[in-house]
């Protein structure tokens, strides 16, 4: 039988304010949605853990520490060091309603990849809920991801649609990259 083998994985949600962040990362972590505005003052820090497919065939038990950042663009320069400092993966989220958003995904990416190196990014295209809203096509957002061998998916956090997902798959790229083959 193979063990189970655990791991401990730092992970950080980027994206410009009100894109969602704080909400994905509530509905994951305690899966519910508050349609409140939680104005987050700095980083909050959450912890869930989930099991995942392991590269060796065995289950992996992944501990995640999940960063919460503040939307301003002026953290980025002020604190992001701290912030993304032994990140091993990363939530990159947009507004499917904004297509700005979409596109600053490129800056954050890269201030993470300047501290953190080359690491597995997700990206999200949240507010799935608000679809007759949209504001991009899904192949738009696709490019953007390609950019960095990577792939996205559409979330709610309001409805939960495609959240504990997000996450799952996130782990699974860390996990896969971790274990030796
Ligand atoms: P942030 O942490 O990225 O800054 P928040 O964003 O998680 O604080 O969310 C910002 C706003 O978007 C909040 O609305 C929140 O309720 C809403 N929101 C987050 N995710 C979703 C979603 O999937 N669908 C919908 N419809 N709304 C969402 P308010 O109005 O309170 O500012
Ligand atoms: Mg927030």
């Amino acid at each position: 039988m193979v063990e189970q083998e655990k791991m401990k994985v730092k992970i950080c949600l980027v994206g410009e304010g009100a894109v969602g962040k704080t909400c994905l990362i509530r509905r994951f972590v305690h899966d519910e949605f508050e349609d409140r505005y939680i104005s987050t003052l700095g980083a909050k820090v959450s912890k869930r853990e989930i099991i995942v497919d392991g590269a060796n065939g065995g289950e992996v038990a992944v501990d995640m520490t999940i960063w919460d950042i503040m939307g301003e663009k002026g953290f980025r320069e002020l604190l992001k060091e701290a912030y993304f400092h032994g990140a091993q993966g990363v939530l990159a989220v947009c507004d499917l309603t904004r297509r700005d958003t979409l596109y600053d995904l490129h800056d954050w990416v890269k201030a993470v990849n300047k501290v953190t190196g080359d690491i597995p990014v997700q990206f999200l295209a949240n507010k799935k809920d608000l679809a007759d809203q949209r504001s991009f096509e899904d192949k738009e957002m696709e490019s953007v991801a390609a950019k960095y061998n990577s792939a996205f998916l559409s979330t709610s956090a309001k409805t939960g649609d495609n959240v504990s997902e997000a996450f799952e798959k996130l782990a699974r790229m860390i996990a896969k990259r971790l274990v030796p083959q």
